[in-house]
């Protein structure tokens, strides 16, 4: 199981490309019994940042993450899953492995490892956005430093609120020096609904995002949920400047965990 050629120019061109299920299906049902596991509190780890889904789908309305809230279905952002052994296997699983070197080179961390839910008939849109600028508080965020693994726990469709992408606008560059959403200026001009694809997927499959690529999802209107596990892999010399939000690091002595490469991380046995 490798990385194609194919895969890679179609990263370069586009900015993204699909992957089937990686791992077999009865590791797939353990990742969402974990999944489980830990929104409903019955494993929790110090560390983790759990957020709640707001009240009004409104970007700007939704709660401060912090520790666990408490048995829920309804978190819109949980991070830190390296935490957890059966998820630091998938994050570690060969095809990532394969995907950064290519991409990256051999010592490879990430700044997050991040579920994003939107809640049955819930959710809360999202605008476009890209993953880097100054805003995430790392020391280097050039394009070749990072990709983003995102893989669909649940189906996502348009209804559900899939995830939006402007194919090619990764060649834009970041469009904010901070980073993470746009102008509606800079909508109108870059993101018209007619440039834009819906990644829409079954459960298991994947999709690999250049952290440049404009992305955005809207809110569920289907009565099950839709969740999404989103690991950012980087090149693992980049270090901590600031906290950051987005990358869930509130704590100033904090280190990217290290996926890939020497000191990499070992689940517990
Ligand atoms: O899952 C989503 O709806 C959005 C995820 C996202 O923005 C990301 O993985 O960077």
């Amino acid at each position: 199981m490798e990385i194609t050629k194919s895969q890679l120019n179609q990263f370069d061109q586009v900015g993204f490309f699909k992957m089937d299920r990686v791992i077999s299906r009865k590791g797939f049902q353990e990742i969402r019994e974990r999944m489980e596991d830990i929104t409903q509190g019955r494993i929790q780890y110090p560390g983790m940042s759990f957020q709640l889904d707001g009240s009004s789908k409104a970007y700007d309305s939704v709660p401060r993450g912090g520790g666990f809230q408490g048995p829920s279905d309804n978190y819109r952002k949980i991070q830190g899953w390296e935490k957890d052994p059966v998820f630091l296997k998938y994050m570690q699983h060969k095809i990532f492995r394969d995907l950064t070197q290519k991409l990256i080179g051999d010592k490879v961390s990430i700044y997050r490892a991040m579920f994003m839910n939107k809640p049955p008939q819930s959710g809360t849109n999202l605008p476009y956005h890209q993953d880097g600028g100054a805003g995430w508080g790392l020391s280097s965020y050039l394009a070749n430093q990072f990709v983003t693994v995102w893989t669909a726990i649940d189906n996502a469709y348009v209804e559900s609120g899939c995830i939006q992408v402007v194919p090619g606008s990764h060649k834009l560059g970041l469009l904010s020096d901070q980073g993470h959403t746009i102008t509606e200026e800079q909508v109108k001009e870059y993101a018209s609904e007619e440039k834009s694809a819906y990644l829409e997927a079954q459960m298991g499959e994947i999709f690999v995002l250049h952290n440049f690529l404009l992305h955005k999802s809207g809110i569920n209107q289907t009565n099950k949920p839709r969740r999404g596990f989103s690991v950012c892999y980087m090149d693992g010399t980049i270090t901590r400047v600031n906290t950051s939000e987005d990358t869930g690091v509130i704590n100033p002595n904090y280190e990217f965990p290290i996926m890939f490469g020497e000191n990499a991380m070992k689940a517990a046995v």
